[in-house]
């Protein structure tokens, strides 16, 4: 789907980096966008902080100034990453969970796509994980009480007809532009039955409402099994969509069939807005060396610019990283090789 407005007369993108190797990527990612050039509005960037770092220092994980300036400067968003610590932490809540939110970014779309060694053959992964973005689990309603055998812990998960119908609709709209046209719906409702029966159920329902989606051929499967099949016969997937956690776990699988989470991209979209994230973490293991891959901080980026309508800059930015990774003299460790992230991102630039 497309937000372009051809009335455009510069783009205005918040720059996120947030914790870790963020501050790596993301000015990579905006070097990319630098070099398409007049194949978009002249873009103005704004730097903006949020993240754990950031709350360390300030106490306050999204200040309130980086969510108005979104809201009412910018046309669109690049996030890097963000380093949420696995116990609580009083007064921090994740900002990116916070952010899709607050901005309805409803829909998280993850395309995992191999290269292939023959730009004139298909390539042998390919497929859309999308992934709804605002409830499931992700709701953080988590209370922890003490029974009669100890302590006991409790989340709500909330799976909603409006939010698995909105996010069903993008799955079937992205379904219906690709070639295969076909859609896997990930559920566990043989266990789940009244949460994730009403995903299925609500996805189900749509192409009888919107009948231009009948062109699209619908099966599903439990997530279980969706990881083995994942592994051993990628390609039976084209666009799969799923709730909240199932989805952050699958496309974070699915990357391993393409070499690297460090190629992975999303964007996190709504109606109004969209925002370009790498679907890698912080990675506080490798921050500070230089040798974090860009690829898919660079590929979130040309997937916004796609999702804003500029076709033809994403194209170019997409074409330039398939030619680096194809070539493979400049790679990342995490791809076997031995460039720094500024190297890898200038051989993409130079390609652009
Ligand atoms: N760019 C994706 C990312 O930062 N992933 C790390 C993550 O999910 N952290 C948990 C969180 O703080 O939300």
């Amino acid at each position: 789907r497309s937000m372009a407005t051809a009335a455009r007369k510069s783009l205005t993108i918040g720059l996120i980096p947030a914790d870790g190797i963020g501050k790596e990527v993301i000015p990579a990612a905006r070097t990319a966008i630098e070099a398409v050039g007049s194949d978009i509005p002249p873009p103005k960037f704004v730097d903006l902080v949020a993240g754990f770092e950031h709350f360390t220092r300030k106490g306050v994980a999204l200040p309130e100034e980086t969510i108005e300036v979104l809201k009412n400067d910018c046309d669109c968003a690049l996030f890097g990453s963000v380093s949420s610590p696995s116990k609580k932490v009083a007064g921090y809540s994740s900002p990116i969970v916070a952010l899709r939110k607050i901005l309805d970014l409803y829909a998280n779309i993850r395309p995992v796509v191999s290269v292939s060694p023959d730009p004139s053959k298909p390539s042998a992964v390919d497929m859309i994980v999308v992934r709804e973005n605002t409830e499931c689990l992700y709701v953080k309603q988590e209370q922890q009480t003490v029974g009669e055998h100890g302590r006991e812990a409790r989340a709500t998960r909330l799976i909603t007809e409006r939010a698995s119908t909105r996010i069903g609709q993008m799955a079937f709209e992205l379904a219906l532009a690709r070639p295969r046209k076909h859609l896997t719906v990930i559920h566990k409702s043989n266990v789940l039955s009244i949460t994730d029966g009403l995903f299925r159920e609500s996805v189900r329902a749509i192409p009888a409402k919107e009948p231009r989606f009948e062109a699209v051929t619908v099966a599903e499967q439990l997530v279980d099994s969706a990881v083995y099949r994942l592994f051993r016969e990628p390609q039976i997937y084209d666009v799969m969509v799923a709730p909240n956690l199932y989805g952050d776990i699958l496309s974070d699988a699915a990357a391993a069939l393409v070499g690297s989470l460090g190629v992975v991209p999303s964007v996190n979209a709504g109606d109004s807005f969209v925002m370009g994230e790498p679907v890698h973490g912080s990675a506080p293991d490798i921050y500070g060396q230089g040798i974090a891959n860009p690829v898919a901080s660079i590929r979130s980026a040309a997937l916004m610019l796609r999702h804003l309508g500029y076709t033809q800059a994403a194209d170019r930015i997409d074409n330039a990283v398939d030619s680096v990774l194809r070539e493979g003299q400049f790679l990342t460790p995490d791809l076997n090789g031995s460039a720094k992230t500024v190297q890898v991102a200038d051989a993409i630039v130079k390609r652009i």
